[in-house]
């Protein structure tokens, strides 16, 4: 049988299991990338398990997330990050370069590697044939320690294009397309590979911003295949030698195949508060805005600036609307403003903000009270603007511009012409912003720094075979690891500090959650499905760990959240009949044993001490994972080891 894409690359790095789906194998891991939101706390653990030099091919470090350094905390973590990366043989991305995804794929990704990445959206380097993950920090900590990566294998769906994108369409459209099809649970255990004649018709950052948003499919990853669109690509980037053809086999076989013909989309518009949630624009015709968001990881390229730009050329924004544009990268603003286009975008009134993450995670430019903001970004989850009641939609570059220009939401095709770019033939090159870490013999005697802010990492809680405690919180379906640990500006800052943090731990659901769980000394939650969709942050796993939690009981779990919770040391625990979850309330007393025994057969009994309920829980635990919960988490797991 021929392969796949994504089967071509685990094959070549598989270092355990046989590929047979839903099982779990190892992965040799080529590149890894770390944020600064996620990646104080990855070097920690990465220090911790104490090696020298980093032993991957290549580490980037990014700072992009929290850059308005309010106060020393903030600094200090960005210090510390450049100094242990200096030290252990990690490239070190400045503040201001830009958004890790969008930097690494310009600058790094190779097709045919993998990465991990302790971000959600690392997928993106898809887009030129790279198999990337997303993941939480541990287990990008013990990749560029040369360890595994461990993952389910999973099922692979093929999206078929056809057609060709008509004017004012785009790839976000496309994003939005399979979301509207799939939902934000479609893709959970998959890898989504593009193919057909249509993929052919799409730029690399058009494919980027297409494996970007796979993230919010649940899938385990997205992957586009590598051909001369991705050659002359990395050509432009001045690295052509990084170019590799890669396909999948005519008989590959798929668990799913979806077809999508590109010239029948329209611009389509993901409404309050899930991505999923999806109309064309056009339905919302009218509909009055007060922001206008520009940038992200899915829509910050070269290409995306350049059509937003000469929307806006010669024009003056909305008098009632706000907009933004955010740069992906410093490559991205320095060409925008040798062609003149920056001044293009500042002369129609928006305001141009710094290559960073910023509004898409709650930095800075929250809207105003039950503020209407389009923003070209790939998360509108409750309250992640910073702003409680905004209302947050999704939409392409375009459609952005179109309300920002008239105020209200619009199709963009009602905007004249078709707007064409070209695209230079280079790219400009200059890395100056990328500090290289110290040759081996001379990093020995660097020091790292390391400011207040950072905090002792939690103690490790090992599973115990019996446990009583209270179930302290239930939550519905789709909670998202926003809901359990927020970000923004006010909580951002800390998250190198655990204790701190908890303080906020389910503030979107339950103000008093923190306070109870610890009151509780140790507890259980009840999720619905999909529990802990969104990021990578392991902090949502990590925080409930310090709180006490020991059992998360859920429907269903999404993927990289699952591998946190395990990591931190807590057990999460399927319902094997769904309806059972109406059986569990907050407050009733629960109980477990034979909880080990329990792990081996798959099957738990929970009881229902309050009402008397025997309840069964599921779970398929590998032998690493059994031993992992024994121990506490990964860290104490892999100093047991060694
Ligand atoms: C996000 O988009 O939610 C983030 C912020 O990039 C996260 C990482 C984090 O929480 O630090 C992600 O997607 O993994
Ligand atoms: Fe940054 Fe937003 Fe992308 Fe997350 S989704 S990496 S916060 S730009």
């Amino acid at each position: 049988m021929g392969l796949t894409i994504a089967q071509k690359i685990i094959k070549e790095h598989l270092v355990s299991g046989d590929m047979t789906v839903g099982t779990e194998i190892s992965l040799k891991i080529d590149q890894t990338l770390t944020q600064d939101a996620t990646g104080t706390m990855a070097y920690l653990e990465f220090e911790t398990m104490g090696i020298d030099r980093v032993k991957t091919e290549k580490s980037v470090a990014y700072i992009d997330h929290n850059t308005l350094q309010s106060g020393f905390e903030n600094a200090d973590d960005h210090r510390y990050i450049q100094s242990v990366a200096k030290k252990h043989g990690i490239y070190f991305s400045r503040p201001g370069n830009g958004i890790c995804h969008q930097v690494h794929l310009e600058r790094f990704g190779k097709p045919g590697k993998t990465l991990i990445g302790s971000d959600s959206h690392t997928p993106t380097g898809g887009g030129i044939g790279m198999l990337s993950f997303g993941a939480g920090g541990l287990d990008v900590a013990v990749a560029m320690g040369g360890g595994a990566y461990f993952i389910t294998m999973p099922k692979m769906y093929k999206v078929n294009l056809t057609g060709k994108l008509n004017p004012y369409v785009t790839a976000k459209d496309v994003s939005l397309e399979i979301l509207r099809i799939l939902s934000v649970k479609g893709g959970v255990g998959a890898i989504i590979e593009w193919g057909g004649e249509g993929v052919k018709t799409l730029s690399v950052p058009e494919r980027a911003t297409i494996t970007n948003m796979g993230t919010e499919l649940g899938a385990t990853t997205s992957i586009f295949p590598s051909d001369e669109i991705t050659r002359d690509f990395l050509k432009r980037q001045g690295r052509e030698e990084d170019y590799i053809p890669l396909s999948s086999d005519e008989d590959a076989e798929y668990d799913k195949i979806i077809d999508i013909n590109l010239s029948t989309l329209e611009p389509l518009i993901a409404c309050p508060h899930s991505p999923d949630n999806i109309v064309t624009v056009s339905s919302l015709k009218g509909t009055k805005v007060d922001q206008v968001c520009i940038g992200s990881c899915t829509n910050s390229s070269l290409y995306d600036m350049l059509k937003c730009a000469a929307m806006l050329k010669g024009k003056t924004i909305k008098e009632s609307v706000s907009l933004s544009v955010s740069p992906g990268s410093k490559q991205v603003l320095t060409m925008l403003a040798d062609c003149g286009a920056l001044s293009d975008i500042i002369a129609s009134g928006a305001r141009v903000l710094e290559c960073a993450c910023g509004p898409c995670i709650g930095m800075g430019f929250s809207p105003n009270s039950a503020g209407v903001s389009l923003r070209t970004f790939n998360r509108n989850f409750e309250g992640r603007s910073g702003t409680a009641d905004g209302q947050v939609y999704l939409v392409s570059p375009e459609t952005a511009v179109a309300a920002a220009l008239t105020g209200e939401i619009t199709d963009p095709r009602l905007m004249g012409e078709e707007i064409k770019v070209t695209m230079p033939e280079s790219f400009l090159i200059n890395d100056s912003a990328v500090i290289e870490p110290a040759p081996a013999d001379e990093a020995k005697a660097l020091e790292v720094l390391r400011g207040p802010n950072i905090k002792k990492f939690p103690d490790a809680r090992p599973q115990k075979n019996e446990l009583t405690a209270p179930l302290v919180l239930k939550v519905g379906d789709n909670i998202t690891t926003d809901h359990i640990m927020p970000a923004g500006a006010k909580i951002l800052p800390y998250r190198s500090n655990i204790p701190y943090l908890s303080q906020f731990c389910f503030g979107v659901c339950d103000k008093t959650f923190p306070e109870r769980a610890k009151a509780a000394g140790e507890s259980f939650i009840l999720g619905g499905s999909n529990y802990g969709q969104g990021s990578s942050r392991e902090h949502a796993a990590l925080v409930p760990m310090y709180l006490g939690v020991r059992v998360v009981i859920a429907k269903s779990f999404a993927r990289i959240h699952i591998a946190n919770l395990i990591n931190a040391g807590i057990m999460p625990v399927t319902l094997s009949n769904p309806d059972d979850y109406d059986k569990l309330n907050q407050n009733d007393s629960l109980s477990v044993s034979d909880v080990f025994s329990g792990m081996d057969k798959g099957e738990i009994i929970l009881k229902n001490n309050t009402t008397g309920d025997s309840i069964k829980l599921s779970c398929s635990f590998t032998q690493r994972q059994k031993a992992i919960l024994k121990a506490g988490g990964l860290l104490a797991y892999v100093a047991q080891s060694n």
